[in-house]
């Protein structure tokens, strides 16, 4: 990935840039200097307006979908910015959780509008990962690796390190709604993976979150796999409860970049960083 320095720094944890305040405007001058700057044909670029639409749309193409596009952070590690909702996801989280795709969970509400709920990132644990899939593919060869497509399989199944963090874009959610939607969306993996009794599983889930939380725009939710296959999560940093089950770490790890996917571009993309972390 491209690495630049620039003299802004980003506030965190990362609360959703709010469109008309000035740290917004600030963010989005450095994100299209910092765009602007990886782009060898925009080095002209800089001293245009920012903000025009042409300039604008030229430098977003510059970075894949996947990537969304690049800012910094006011430490070593780098920003990428989900460019729908302009949600910033550090490139590293913790000590050895590499980001591998950023992507946005929408939903349809009485099939007449889209909402964007949250937009997500998925980290995994670097050298888990490295290891697992050479010891796995490593003899293949180059065209026999080319056409896998079981890596996010392999990540779904196996004892590998995975944090899924959510950041609700979405300013108007009940936890009614948010309940619900497990139901749909858990609770059709829980029977797809598990069979029809899983009842039990999805509400012990369920009742971790207490009717008194709030999850307001700019919320941190991370979902984290664990060694052992225990599934730990956190509302802005704060643990909220865990639990040992690999039919729920893969429920919850298949809405993300599983078959079917919310967000099918941002599963291919990790599709191909796995297979991307194999061949360095
Ligand atoms: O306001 O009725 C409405 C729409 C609510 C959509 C809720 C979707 C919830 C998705 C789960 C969020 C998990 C953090
Ligand atoms: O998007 O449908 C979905 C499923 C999201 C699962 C996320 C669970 C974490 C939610 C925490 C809610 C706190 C009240």
């Amino acid at each position: 990935m491209v690495s630049l320095r620039f003299p802004f720094s980003f506030s965190q944890p990362p609360k959703l840039p709010n469109p008309t305040s000035t740290s917004r405007r600030v963010s989005s001058a450095a994100f299209v200097a910092a765009s602007a700057a990886a782009s060898a044909a925009a080095i002209a670029a800089v001293s245009l307006d920012p903000k025009h639409p042409f300039l604008q749309k030229a430098l977003n193409r510059a970075f894949s979908p996947l990537w969304g596009s690049l800012s910094l952070a006011d430490n070593s590690s780098s920003m990428v910015v989900e460019s729908k909702t302009g949600v910033e996801f550090p490139s590293v989280l913790g000590d050895s959780l590499g980001l591998l795709g950023i992507g946005l969970r929408k939903k349809s509400v009485l099939g007449l509008k889209n909402i964007d709920v949250y937009a997500f990132g998925v980290y995994a644990d670097d050298n888990g990962v490295k290891e697992f899939l050479s010891e796995k593919y490593g003899k293949l060869s180059d065209s026999e690796f080319k056409e896998n497509k079981k890596f996010n399989d392999d990540l779904i199944e196996n004892d590998i390190c995975v944090t899924v963090r959510l950041q609700i874009v979405y300013g108007r959610l009940s936890i009614r709604s948010v309940r619900s939607a497990f139901e749909e969306s858990v609770g059709s993996r829980l029977q797809k993976f598990g069979g029809s009794d899983n009842k039990e599983l999805l509400q012990r889930f369920t009742s971790q979150f207490k009717d008194e939380y709030k999850i307001p725009r700019g919320s941190v939710i991370d979902l984290s796999r664990e060694h052992g296959h225990v599934l730990c999560t956190r509302i802005d940093g704060k643990e909220v409860g865990s639990i040992q089950s690999k039919l729920l770490c893969r429920s919850i790890l298949d809405l993300y970049i599983g078959q079917d996917s919310f967000d099918r571009q941002a599963k291919e993309g990790i599709e191909h960083k796995l297979a991307s972390l194999l061949q360095k």
